[in-house]
This record gives C-alpha cells, structure tokens and sequence, in this order.
C-alpha cells in the first residue's frame, strides 16, 4: 500500500509520541515538595479545571529543519549578554532548581490553527534574575538548535511570567514539541513560541529580529 508523504509524517509523528510515552521515566523527574505541582505522568492530562485540553498530537510540525533530537546529558542552556554572570545551566539544574509553574495556554499559529495544551515551566525571569540582568536592557532574544530564533520585549517576559516550558499535559516535551524546553509565548503568535531553545541573550536592541520576523512577520506578534 502506497502513502502520501503528510500520511507517513503523520504516523511516523503518531508512533514518536506513543513511544516517547512508553519509554518515559519517571527517575528523571525532579523531586518537589509544592503541593501545588501535580507529579507528572506519562499519560497527558486531556481536562484542567473542567475544561478540555488539545492533545500534544493535536500540532502540526512545520519546523523549519524538521525536528532537533537533543542529548539530554550534554545539553547546556546559556545565558548570555547584558547579564552580570552569564549562566551555562544543564537541563537537571533548571528543572530542580527553579520554582516551577504551571497554566493553560492556546498557542495559535499564523496557518489558521491552534491548541490549548496546561504547560508547565519555570519563568524565564526567574532565570534572568539570576544571571542579573543589567538596567540598559530592554530585549530578550531566544535561539534555538535549529537555527531559529526570535525576540521579545523584556517587560513582556518579566509583567506576564512568561514559562520556559519542559512538560505539556503533564507529559515531559517529545523531541517534536521542542524538548528540552519551549518558549510559552501567551497572547502571540506561534512563531514566538520557540522550540529546542538553547540561548537566551539579554539585549538592549529592540530591532533585532528573528527567523519569521526577518521574514515579514510582525515584530510584536502581537495577535
Ligand atoms: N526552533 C523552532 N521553534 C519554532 C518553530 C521552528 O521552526 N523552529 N516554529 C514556530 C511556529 S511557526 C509555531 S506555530 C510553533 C508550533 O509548534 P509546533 O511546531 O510544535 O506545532 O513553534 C514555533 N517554534
Ligand atoms: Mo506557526
């Protein structure tokens, strides 16, 4: 029987995340006393607080290299620029070792479709208050395994406490979604939403723009 090629990434994505599901181990979660912290599961959560959830499944992968498959052990988020102690932390550190937090958020994409997935993360500013973010700066730019990257304002990331996410319905991030970690941009588009982050440079350049925005896309993402 012959497929169409959407068909086979279709059931290639399908099987990914069943098998990302089976071979999930719960050794690597970090340990929490927030009663507040649901413990994850390898089943997603598909209902938060009586409300349907989008399944993890529910996206479309339109990345812009397909997706990045990152070592676990030898990953290493940087933090960097106008910042008093660029920071280099490994994935273990900034799962234990910052305040976690979760919320329901849609993410909606410029092609017309979207889901409503219960992230959950650490606040990024949580992370830039500890590399010490100096007072010229006023821009955070996010760069990620495949090259992409896009920017939003300081302010944004600090007045909304924008998440660093590392599970979606309670499920840790497959390599599809962006693992280790995914940009919860609320209230903007998709192309905001960065996957496979990998740097965080504080800027005090409101220009700079990303992959999309270079692109024509709006600067502000704003929808
Ligand atoms: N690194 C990276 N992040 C990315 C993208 C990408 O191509 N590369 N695409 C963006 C777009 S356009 C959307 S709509 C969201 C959607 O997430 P999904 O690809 O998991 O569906 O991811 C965003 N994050
Ligand atoms: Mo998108």
């Amino acid at each position: 029987m012959r497929m169409n090629p959407s068909g086979i990434i279709g059931l290639i994505l399908i099987l990914t995340t069943l098998l990302s599901g089976c071979v999930f181990n719960p050794e690597l979660l970090p340990e929490r006393d927030d009663a507040n912290v649901t413990a994850l599961t390898s089943v997603e959560i598909r209902e938060y607080q009586g409300e349907r959830l989008s399944s993890i499944t529910d996206f479309r992968e339109n990345s812009l290299d397909g997706p990045q498959y990152i070592n676990q052990s030898a990953y290493l988020l940087e933090i960097k620029g106008l910042v008093s102690h660029p920071l280099l932390l490994p994935y273990e550190e900034v799962i234990t070792e910052y305040p976690p937090f979760k919320k329901k958020v849609t993410l909606f994409c410029v092609e017309g479709w979207e889901v409503t997935i219960l992230w959950e993360g650490v606040r990024v500013k949580d992370l830039l208050n500890e590399a010490g973010v100096n007072p010229a700066a006023n821009t955070v730019i996010f760069y990620a395994a495949d090259g992409y990257s896009t920017s939003l304002p300081l302010d944004y990331i600090e007045d909304r406490d924008i998440l660093l996410a590392y599970s979606m319905n309670g499920v840790t991030l497959p390599a599809e979604r962006g693992f280790p970690f995914q940009l919860v941009g609320e209230d903007r588009w998709g192309y905001k939403w960065i996957k496979w982050v990998t740097r965080i440079e504080v800027s005090d350049d409101p220009s700079y723009r990303g992959y999309w925005e270079k692109r024509g896309f709006s600067q502000s993402g704003e929808r």
